[in-house]
């Protein structure tokens, strides 16, 4: 079979995809094993259901992946965004880690495709960070100055990677030769570093907080997670156990329910401590270990319309959501829809809108399972200003509203 001459935009972010996957395969053991696991699901799965593609085709589920990374400031979001944008994945939604019930001192988007046969192609997402330096409850004006410096100090991508990125991005493809070196180069830049870390930096700041020291007690950023899609988040769950693979005690997002399945579910389980380099005060360097990549998979659901969306949260702030899930969710497609709680194309019950996105208490919650600690929050005002508007500006970027997106899907 002859090669094709040129890749285009969803080939170019298939690609990114396997890669990442591969990387992540090959350094992280317990991720090949869940992913292995993830396909022995979803082929019982399908044999046993025979509607079960009415949320994807098992190729598009098999092959699905998100990734995580998480960055230190405006300038490197909106390198990350330059980056994505050559895989035809763009910032969609806004997420604000710190309202959770136990904060997270992040704001936080998904780069993701946002046309449906885009999605059907290949939907690969990464949910990408941001430390929230401006907000005085984390960093005093002293700490903030100092993690600032820091982070103006390093440099995540080469400038000649974001270059090809902008013009592979303005092009909508690149020829199969240097597309192959440019994805190369992504998916490398989010390999876990060798470089050495500054022992003495790295413990000041995981002494105010894990996930500061996570992002700029480093001089890279790296995948954290790459999460792989299920049809049946529960077998999953018991078969991961069954292989003594300890998952953490609960699966987040909605409930197990007999009616269909909504929104996100997910379930993480922490990585192993790996070896990195670290330079001592004297300049030393010598060996040490840092936990900072997990396993983490995922079961998707239809998209739930804002008033949808209010019921989940509110069903969800009741003590036992299994319980009283009946009380704010019909048990049918078809009464969702007529009640315009989920988003369905053309208003037909059989075919649902999928949730393309993340859900925030979720996304604190797989964060914090990962970390050793907490951090506080001093009790002060937050005049951060972080919100939608102010992140798309700093960014230089539209951040897309998901509900317009799934509105788009479903006329
Ligand atoms: C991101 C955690 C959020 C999800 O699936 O909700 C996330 C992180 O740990 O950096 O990936
Ligand atoms: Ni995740």
């Amino acid at each position: 079979m002859s090669e094709p001459q040129r890749l285009v935009t969803w080939q170019l972010r298939a690609l990114f995809a396997a890669g990442l996957s591969a990387m992540y395969a090959a350094e992280v053991p317990a991720y090949g094993t869940l992913v292995k696991v993830s396909e022995e699901v979803n082929r019982d799965f399908v044999t046993r259901h025979p509607d079960a593609e009415r949320l994807g085709s098992l190729q598009r589920v098999t092959a699905e992946r998100h990734g995580a990374i998480r960055v230190g400031r405006p300038a490197e979001l909106a390198a990350v965004a330059d980056l994505f944008a050559a895989f035809g994945m763009l910032p969609v939604g806004y997420y604000d880690l710190r309202s959770a019930a136990s904060p997270i001192p992040v704001v936080s988007t998904a780069f993701r495709p946002v046309d449906t046969d885009e999605l059907a192609r290949n939907p690969f997402r990464v949910f990408t960070s941001m430390l929230a330096t401006r907000d005085a409850r984390y960093f005093d004006a002293g700490l903030r100055d100092r993690v600032e410096a820091f982070l103006a100090r390093r440099q995540l991508f080469d400038p000649a990677l974001l270059a090809q990125a902008r013009t592979i991005a303005a092009a909508g493809c690149c020829d199969a030769e240097p597309a192959r070196e440019f994805v190369a180069a992504a998916v490398a830049a989010f390999a876990l570093s060798r470089e050495p870390i500054d022992t003495a930096w790295h413990d000041e700041l995981s002494g105010v907080s894990a996930v500061a020291a996570h992002i700029a007690g480093v001089g890279s950023t790296h995948i954290n997670h790459l999460t792989p899609r299920v049809l049946d988040i529960d077998d999953l769950y018991g078969r991961m156990t069954r292989r003594g693979i300890t998952m953490i005690d609960a699966i987040q997002g909605p409930p197990r329910i007999d009616g269909p399945a909504v929104l996100l579910r997910q379930t993480s389980f922490r990585a192993l401590d790996e070896p990195r380099l670290f330079r001592c005060r004297d300049g030393s360097v010598g060996p040490g270990n840092l936990r900072v990549r997990f396993g983490e998979v995922e079961a998707r659901g239809v998209a739930l319309t804002p008033l949808g969306r209010r019921r989940y949260d509110d069903a969800m702030a009741s003590g036992d959501p299994a319980q009283v899930w009946h009380r704010y969710f019909p048990s049918t497609d078809a009464q969702l829809a007529a009640q315009g709680l989920a988003y369905y194309r053309g208003g037909d019950p059989s075919a649902p809108v999928v949730y393309e996105d993340f859900l925030p208490a979720s996304a604190a919650g797989i964060f914090r399972s990962n970390l050793d600690r907490d951090t506080t929050a001093a009790d002060l005002a937050d005049h951060s200003g972080y919100d939608i508007d102010w992140l798309a500006g700093a960014i230089g970027r539209d951040i897309h509203d998901p509900y317009a997106l799934y509105q788009e899907a479903a006329a």
